[in-house]
């Protein structure tokens, strides 16, 4: 585990702000609001706990209580850019849905703002990461606020500085449908943003993911249930593999989730054997009591990878990401460093 965190540098591309709150940041949130007598039981799974997904998103509709004001926002992003920063991740793509709170004043733009002035003080103090934002769509929240979101990203997208790379499409996937929101997907797809959906998280949304994939999207967050072996099919595997579209997975999510029976039965083996672009994320690090060593320790130690696979599977996730071309290549140059020194 020391190892992962000391010599492996990794990009991490799937990551939920709310859902990367550490124990130490929650207990601060907690300290500040005691009127909502909320039990750290409450805002994560720990190890060796398992929830249903249904219960997961019930975690975080607590958090969302704890995180509600532009204050808020601001402590939480900072705090989980250093972590990330701590473990070795020298470039990040965060994601967060933006809210608005009567109580507190929050609007939606303020929420991505509060982010954004996140990204801008740790690289002022030197923190040592890169840092974009994609703009999350919740799917419970159907087309028009899916709509609004994209014309906001557009927006943000224009003065952000570059900060602002993307899109997501989350939340619960037993609500809604991803047909309706194909127009809101479309067009931040035509203005440039790019597009990291999460597909097939359950397996009831092969007709959606058929959909979906034909955009296509850049990246797909999950996909537990695209191959035929757990129920997929062979179109859209197909579909995936042909636009060469790289999947983010993320392990001990889906275990504590009880998408995936367990570590050896998950669907990186599937797709990592057949060679295609396989991203090592962590999707909510808080929730979930995992970062991102952790998560590769955990893809070497099921699948046997070497030392040198694991290199190769952090310098992939290099060119899956969102970053700029220049950014891509002092990545690969900070890679290339440290490389002989490891093997
Ligand atoms: C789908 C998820 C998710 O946006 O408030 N989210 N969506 N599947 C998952 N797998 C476990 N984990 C997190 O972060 C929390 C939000 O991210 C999405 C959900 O919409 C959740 O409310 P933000 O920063």
């Amino acid at each position: 585990m020391e190892t992962m965190k000391k010599y492996y540098q990794k990009p991490g591309l799937h990551a939920h702000l709310n859902g990367s709150v550490s124990f130490e940041t929650m207990e601060k949130l907690i300290a500040r609001k005691p009127h909502l007598n909320i039990k750290h039981s409450m805002t994560a799974i720990r190890n060796g706990q398992h929830r249903t997904l249904d219960e997961c998103f019930q975690v975080f509709k607590v958090i969302h209580q704890l995180v509600d004001s532009e204050e808020d926002i601001l402590m939480v992003a900072k705090a989980v850019i250093q972590e990330f920063a701590a473990d070795g991740v020298k470039y990040l793509e965060l994601r967060s849905t933006p809210r608005e709170e009567t109580k507190t004043g929050l609007s939606k733009r303020r929420y991505i703002e509060s982010a954004i002035e996140a990204i801008r003080q740790c690289k002022q103090e030197d923190v040592d990461i890169e840092v974009r934002f994609l703009v999350a769509i919740d799917r419970r929240n159907g087309p028009e606020v899916a709509m609004e979101t994209v014309k906001l990203a557009e927006d943000f997208m224009l003065s952000s500085d570059g900060l602002i790379v993307g899109l997501d499409l989350s939340g619960d996937p037993t609500v809604g449908h991803g047909k309706d929101l194909l127009p809101a997907l479309q067009r931040a797809k035509n203005c440039g943003l790019k597009l990291a959906l999460h597909l097939s998280e359950i397996p009831s949304q092969k007709e959606e993911s058929e959909l979906l994939l034909d955009l296509p999207p850049d990246r797909i967050g999950h996909g537990t249930f695209l191959h035929p072996e757990v129920g997929g099919s062979d179109s859209l595997v197909d579909k995936v593999c042909k636009q060469n579209i790289p999947i983010e997975l993320c392990l001990t999510s889906n275990v504590k989730g009880q998408t995936v029976p367990s570590y050896d039965k998950h669907h990186f083996q599937y797709w990592y054997e057949r060679g295609h672009p396989c991203v090592l994320c962590t999707d909510d690090k808080g929730v979930f009591c995992t970062d991102l060593s952790q998560e590769y320790q955990l893809a070497a130690s099921t699948f046997g990878l070497s030392q040198e696979a694991v290199w190769h599977l952090s310098q992939q996730a290099i060119q899956c990401s969102f970053a700029p071309e220049a950014v891509k290549q002092q990545l690969e140059q900070k890679w290339a460093e440290l490389r002989p020194r490891v093997l």
